[in-house]
């Protein structure tokens, strides 16, 4: 396991495969065993999303969390806290439109931490890519009880967000076994998933599946 701002850069260009653990899915009492599945499921990246989490709680998850990841090169972001990545020493933060603003973001955590933008249009996938960012996401892509609020994209944007952004673009909403392929086939080679893979009856045989559809093997396998 290396740290630093390169190796996490080199896996996350590698990184297609983004899991995202939301405590609104998951018992917090049973946050680190989910965590152990995501491991063992092999997912790329893990983000730690916990909307009713103080500052205090979500810094005491990620402290439990954080080596259960690093020791397999599994990228770890939290959602939403620059400050709770910064001083848990998480890989990165993830930040929506309401969030910190990227350029305040990257002047807190400097050059070491990864920064996510969620972007729910063309346009604002071109504003993220063109701020300090590492990687984006865009969506929803379908319809989603994670984020009820929000009007799916749909598919068609795909192919023109790849085209336009040059960064890692993690496509996200409403994904799952059943409909990955017709995001894949539109031109996605970056996924994530929230309540298809939380709500899996098999974690890691979820995750290999998903994996196989990818078609790749996870990292060091
Ligand atoms: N941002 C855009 S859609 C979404 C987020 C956080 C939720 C994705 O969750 P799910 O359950 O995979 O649809
Ligand atoms: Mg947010």
């Amino acid at each position: 396991m290396k740290q630093g701002a390169l190796w996490k850069r080199y896996l996350l260009s590698q990184a297609r495969f983004y899991g995202i653990l939301d405590l609104s899915y998951v018992d917090p009492l049973h946050a680190v065993n989910f965590v152990q599945k995501l491991v063992e499921g092999k997912v790329d990246i893990l983000q730690l999303r916990a909307k009713t989490f103080n500052k205090k709680e979500l810094l005491k998850l990620s402290l439990e969390i954080k080596p259960l990841l690093a020791e397999k090169d599994i990228l770890f972001i939290i959602n939403d806290h620059p400050d709770v990545a910064l001083e848990s020493r998480a890989d990165g933060v993830h930040l929506g439109q309401e969030d910190m603003p990227v350029p305040e973001a990257r002047t807190l955590l400097g050059d070491d931490f990864l920064i996510g933008k969620s972007t729910h249009s063309v346009e604002q996938a071109e504003q993220a890519a063109s701020e300090q960012t590492d990687y984006i996401a865009f969506g929803p892509i379908f319809k989603t009880p994670t984020k009820p609020d929000y009007s799916p994209v749909g598919l068609t944007f795909i192919p023109l967000v790849r085209e336009r952004i040059k960064k890692p673009v993690f496509f996200i909403g409403g994904i799952n076994k059943e409909n990955i392929s017709e995001v894949l086939s539109a031109g996605a080679d970056r996924v994530v998933m929230v309540s298809a893979l939380l709500k899996a009856a098999d974690i890691p045989a979820f995750c290999q599946q998903i994996r196989n559809l990818l078609s790749i093997k996870g990292l060091w396998v």
